[in-house]
């Protein structure tokens, strides 16, 4: 994509600087200008090339982005919920389903607003403020809420960069391919403490990842 762009717009570059310059040379101070009225039929040509040049770069990148927002069938899904100022982080446990939430059910303690009503958020893990584990090479997909007002996720080294948005899901997912510490952070000024907002992601091997996760209470433990 990159390089068919730069080709085509390198091409109507240069060429039009030659048609300038050779006007420069050829008229300079020798021509009086002339008034001219609307040329329709030059300008539908011109609207017609350059609008078929236009689409010739834009339809190869519907292509390319789905792909690249296809989601990857085995993928860890994570969900990931904005608020000021800290990003909080939730997996769906054993069952692989997250729990019913509700936004009048959020508390400093339920800070997702998780439904004790529904058995599969019993098993749900909730992770405040971070830090986020993921296992190395294993596809991520996060989903992104805001509890209230706009966030946005970015961890540049993923090239992930999204807006976590109050009454709405987003997704965005990406494959960690090499084991270090990352740093979260919010790209969206969301108030006094923004700057603050951010949260650290361990990339590790998938024993360890396991590990981690095994040790962290579930909802159900974490309200005994
Ligand atoms: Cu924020």
């Amino acid at each position: 994509m990159m390089t068919m762009t730069t080709v085509i717009t390198g091409i109507a570059f240069v060429a039009v600087h030659l048609v300038l310059a050779y006007f420069v040379f050829r008229y300079s101070g020798r021509q009086k200008a002339e008034h001219v009225e609307d040329n329709p039929r030059l300008e539908r040509t011109l609207l017609l090339i350059t609008s078929l040049l236009i689409a010739i770069m834009l339809v190869p990148g519907l292509f390319a982005y789905s792909q690249v927002i296809a989601k990857p069938s085995d993928r860890l899904v994570v969900e990931v919920l904005g608020e000021q100022w800290r990003w909080n982080y939730r997996f769906p446990g054993e069952d692989g389903i997250f729990g019913r939430t509700d936004v009048r059910l959020i508390t400093s303690d339920n800070v997702f607003g998780i439904d004790p009503a529904d058995p599969t958020g019993a098993d749900d893990i909730v992770i405040v403020g971070g830090p986020l584990y993921l296992p190395v090479n294993q596809p991520v997909l996060l989903q992104f809420r805001s509890k209230d007002v706009l966030h946005n996720f970015w961890v540049p080294e993923f090239r992930v960069k999204i807006d976590a948005v109050p009454g709405t899901v987003t997704e965005s997912w990406f494959t960690p391919t090499r084991e270090g510490t990352y740093q979260a952070a919010c790209a969206e000024y969301c108030g006094v403490a923004h700057y603050v907002m951010t949260s650290e992601i361990h990339v590790v091997d998938a024993a360890e990842f396991e590990q981690w996760l095994a040790a962290l209470p579930t909802v159900a433990q974490a309200q005994e």
